[in-house]
């Protein structure tokens, strides 16, 4: 397509590769895409979904990008989606929204003073993709229901398009370095000892479904946000591909949110039923065939404190320097009302100072991994709002709460300490007994592993999760969302 055209609403599905960029005019690009495709399937068939890629899955495709009719419901076997190059429409006379090139017309082509730091932020943001895909790999297998793991496969093949989605901005504005990133994106692995991925809590493992509920809670969620800030981005071509992302992962948050609710809410009936009032009754709680709620909040620590750490360091020039030129911006930049500049302004940062952990104010611009951080937290705490309400509605007397900041991090001011889940600093001897009970132990491993049975058969749901309260696609409740044996 001719640049200045605008592109269309619609996808193309007529190539092999669906998309909404002109790419059957584009034959570079289009070659090096339909190059690096065999590689992709490859590595989908090796570290998807391991046991389902015969399977028929009801999936949903974009076809799309209007926000209003986007997708499409159909049977489709897994290595047969069509993963796509899906942009969200242009914004007619968009200027760069903040930092020192502020009202300018956005890029759409890369300012070559900033091609280092694009293709470093692009080429993380899509090493985090496949990475999720292969930590989700072995779930099929013991899935609580098909809906759930229609779901997951759900999840998995959009997370595989966003990778999709960075390749595409790699091979499109990046030359020959951009096919090579391409290329590495899919040579890395989750957990592998030599290739890892790049960011910690992607070579984490997802154990079993209540992790991979708080993944999608809370990971994902950091998806979101550095989605959002990315979406903001003087470079047109790179906002414009995270704000289509966005609507997918809206769905993947749901995921997370209404898991953890309903395996709250199946917890808290059988309670009920079985006349248990006592949260910490561990035993008799999980005789039952739930999960104890002292459990799903270690769970929580575990997994809120490891996404924490991919906001990077509290004080940092990266941050500092993509705001300043026009590459990152912060949530929501487009709704804030201050200069879009941040170089006369400060920001509360907590930091470490003699061992005790207090606020200080510093230059806001270099405490903008921070500020994301404080808005994905308050973002996070909206959903703990309502899975208590869960709680309470059954009588319980339980509150989960997302731990202290500073708890279990990796990361940043507070790897160097030690401190239980309300921020108080502990001793390295203190920390082992912290751990055992506000991390999941091994117990609660063991406990959880042998709780995850499949469960196949259409509209039946493993004993520790309450069914849905509405199907995919508005579908009833015995419909068969995955044909395993199609
Ligand atoms: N692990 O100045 P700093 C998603 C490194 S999730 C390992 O603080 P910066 C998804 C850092 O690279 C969203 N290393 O860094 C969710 C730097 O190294 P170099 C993914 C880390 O750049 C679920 C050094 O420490 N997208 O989409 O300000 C399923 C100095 O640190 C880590 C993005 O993250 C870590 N956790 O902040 C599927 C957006 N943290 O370069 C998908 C793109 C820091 O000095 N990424 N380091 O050798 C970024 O914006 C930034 O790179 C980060 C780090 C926010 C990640
Ligand atoms: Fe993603
Ligand atoms: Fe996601």
């Amino acid at each position: 397509m001719p640049d200045g055209m605008p592109d269309g609403m619609n996808v193309d599905y007529d190539g092999l590769i669906p998309n909404n960029v002109g790419l059957g005019a584009d034959g570079r690009v289009r070659k090096a895409l339909e190059t690096w495709h065999p590689g992709y399937i490859s590595w989908w068939r090796d570290m998807g979904p391991d046991g389902f890629q015969e399977s028929l899955v009801y999936l949903r495709t974009a076809i799309s990008v209007d926000p209003k009719g986007w997708a499409k419901f159909d049977f489709v076997r897994m290595p047969d989606y069509r993963w796509g190059v899906l942009l969200a429409p242009a914004v007619e006379g968009r200027t760069i929204p903040f930092g020192r090139h502020k009202g300018e017309p956005a890029w759409q082509e890369v300012p070559g003073e900033y091609r280092a730091m694009l293709r470093r932020l692009i080429v993380i943001q899509g090493d985090t993709e496949p990475a999720s895909v292969e930590q989700q790999r072995h779930l099929g297998k013991t899935a609580p229901s098909l809906y759930d793991m229609r779901n997951l496969f759900q999840v998995n093949v959009e997370e595989g398009r966003h990778l999709w989605a960075m390749v595409y901005l790699l091979q499109k504005h990046f030359g020959r370095e951009g096919r090579e990133e391409a290329d590495d994106l899919l040579r890395r692995r989750s957990g592998d000892a030599d290739t890892p991925r790049m960011l910690g809590a992607f070579n984490e493992a997802t154990p079993d479904w209540l992790s991979f509920f708080m993944f999608t809670y809370f990971t994902d969620r950091d998806g979101k946000m550095q989605l959002e800030a990315l979406a903001q981005s003087g470079f047109d071509p790179l906002s414009r591909t995270c704000r289509f992302m966005l609507t997918e992962e809206a769905h993947h948050m749901f995921v997370g949110d209404s898991g953890v609710s309903r395996v709250i809410e199946r917890t808290c009936r059988a309670m009920a039923e079985a006349g248990i009032a006592d949260p910490h009754a561990t035993e008799a709680v999980r005789r039952l065939g739930v999960i104890d709620l002292p459990t799903i909040q270690r769970k929580m620590n575990l997994h809120f404190s490891l996404t924490l750490d991919l906001f990077g360091n509290e004080i940092s020039t990266n941050a500092a320097n993509a705001f300043h030129a026009g590459i990152k911006g912060r949530y929501r930049e487009d709704k804030l009302s201050d200069d879009h500049k941040l170089e006369n302004d400060t920001y509360p940062v907590l930091r470490l100072k003699d061992g005790a952990i207090v606020e200080e104010q510093v230059p806001a611009l270099s405490a903008l991994n921070m500020r994301l951080r404080d808005d994905f937290v308050q973002d996070c705490a909206s959903g703990v709002t309502r899975w208590n309400r869960v709680i309470q509605k059954s009588g319980i007397a339980f509150e989960l709460r997302l731990p202290h900041v500073a708890f279990n991090r990796h990361i940043g001011e507070f790897a160097k300490l030690h401190t239980d889940i309300s921020g108080r600093v502990v001793s390295d001897t203190e920390w082992e007994s912290v751990k055992r009970e506000t991390l999941p132990n091994e117990q609660d491993a063991a406990f959880i592993n042998g709780l995850m049975q499949p469960e196949v058969r259409p509209g039946r749901f493993a004993s520790w999760i309450a069914p849905p309260k509405a199907g995919i696609d508005n579908k009833p409740g015995e419909f068969e969302y995955v044909r395993i044996h199609a």
